[in-house]
């Protein structure tokens, strides 16, 4: 088990409060962990208390660390406003949990009875909701209906055992639009009781969520409903998305959940892929299907699954091309066939930042080093092995390479083609 971090953050009995359960079961809140690589993907070691299972691995992302206390799994979030590293080059005034947008990931076995601390350092208050897991109505987290809201300063808990194993999530049900649109959720696994059971060696988990930040701007704008400018994983977008590494032979699991307001048809290259589980529980292996882009509908989770038989880079995003975009104008004019011929010179005489684009397509965008407001990304950015990638939101590389170690998700580099199998300029028979 992972030990807790930053052991000076919270002096959790101070923060008992009238809504804290009266029990003796507990003497104190668990300390409050928080991550310690930043924005980058952190990879949980197994657990060496409790039950067996192979952790997941959360893009840009961690899992909570737990104590043990009487049989039970205790976990202690806290929601709290966090700067969050969108990309390099742009961080985001969040709300999140534990330091960070999406909060940790929760891990449990099937079977664990759990204990969730949940810390209100919000301005406002909070609930959370268990997403898919099975529990006692006035464990759901909805507030007002199901529990008091959690007034800022106080910290409520959570008691409920896994009755399965699956694809969960957590997120308020309390001014919900608000923060959500602040950013605040988390994925939660739980591993079945048999760790041979839908056993995979990789096993990636990331939130598909979306923000409306003006350029120039640092907090989102919690209104919007549909023109989000920042389509993202895990609260991260392209070129800042952690890549996917693979070695050759593994089974790969990815499971994602869908926290935006709309639906994301997510699309693999170079792979078909089974998709075996959703929020609801795991597909029977007769009923699952073949896909090559999964649809994941607003408010529900998807796991795919294959075998990583053959290397590669291979594209991974979602297939909606405006969100493998960073924020832009929706309202820019098609320019393709329109002839700026001589109107750019007398254009500047009058606006002398005016430029010409998009006569011959936005292409150029991509490797246009424009002047761009602070805390902005580019539009389309991002540099591979042959160039201008030309990509922004919801996009990364799956990277499926032969030898690497096992449980070894280090960063292999671009793939070296094999000679002869890299498409190429027809120059003549
Ligand atoms: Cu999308």
């Amino acid at each position: 088990m992972p030990t807790f971090s930053r052991r000076n953050l919270l002096a959790g009995a101070a923060l008992l409060g009238a809504g804290l359960a009266n029990r003796g079961a507990f003497a104190a809140v668990p300390e409050a962990p928080y991550p310690a690589r930043g924005p980058a993907t952190e990879v949980p070691p197994p657990p060496t208390g409790g039950r067996a299972y192979n952790p997941v691995v959360t893009l840009n992302g961690w899992s909570a660390p737990w104590r043990w206390k009487n049989g039970w799994k205790e976990f202690h979030l806290v929601a709290e406003p966090v700067l969050r590293e969108i990309a390099p080059g742009m961080t985001a005034h969040l709300w999140g949990y534990n330091g960070q947008s999406p909060g940790p990931t929760i891990e449990a076995v099937e079977g664990d009875k759990l204990r969730m601390f949940v810390t209100n350092k919000l301005p406002e208050h909070t609930t959370i909701h268990w997403h898919g897991i099975l529990l006692p109505s006035g464990m759901d987290g909805v507030g007002g209906l199901t529990q008091p809201q959690i007034p800022p300063g106080k910290t409520y808990v959570y008691e409920f055992e896994m009755k399965k194993s699956g694809t969960f999530m957590y997120h308020p049900h309390a001014d919900e639009m608000v923060q959500m649109a602040m950013g605040m959720m988390g994925f939660f696994v739980v591993h079945p009781r048999d760790p041979g059971q839908h056993r995979v060696d990789r096993d990636f988990v990331f939130l598909i969520n979306a923000y409306d930040i003006d350029p120039g701007s640092y907090t989102p704008k919690i209104a919007t409903m549909l023109d989000f400018n920042l389509w993202s994983w895990n609260s991260r977008v392209f070129p800042g998305i952690d890549h996917l590494v693979a070695r050759q032979g593994d089974r790969v699991r990815i499971r994602m959940g869908n926290l935006t307001m709309t639906n994301h048809p997510i699309h693999l290259h170079g792979y078909d892929f089974r998709v075996t589980g959703t929020d609801g529980g795991w597909v029977a292996p007769g009923a699952q299907w073949p896909e090559v882009t999964v649809d994941i509908p607003v408010g529900s989770m998807r796991a795919v699954e294959f075998t990583a038989d053959t290397p590669g880079d291979w594209a991974f995003h979602c297939h909606k091309s405006h969100h493998t975009m960073n924020a832009m104008g929706h309202k820019v004019p098609t320019m393709i066939g329109v002839d700026h011929h001589g109107l750019a010179g007398r254009l500047v005489s009058l606006v002398p930042d005016y430029m010409v684009m998009g006569e011959r397509g936005m292409a150029d965008m991509g490797e246009m080093e424009m002047p761009l407001p602070e805390n902005t990304l580019p539009m389309m950015t991002g540099t591979g092995p042959f160039g201008p990638i030309e990509m922004g939101g919801m996009f990364s590389v799956l990277k499926v390479r032969r030898g690497i170690a096992r449980g070894d998700y280090t960063d292999p580099g671009w793939y070296q083609h094999p000679p002869g199998t890299v498409a190429y300029e027809w120059k003549g028979a």
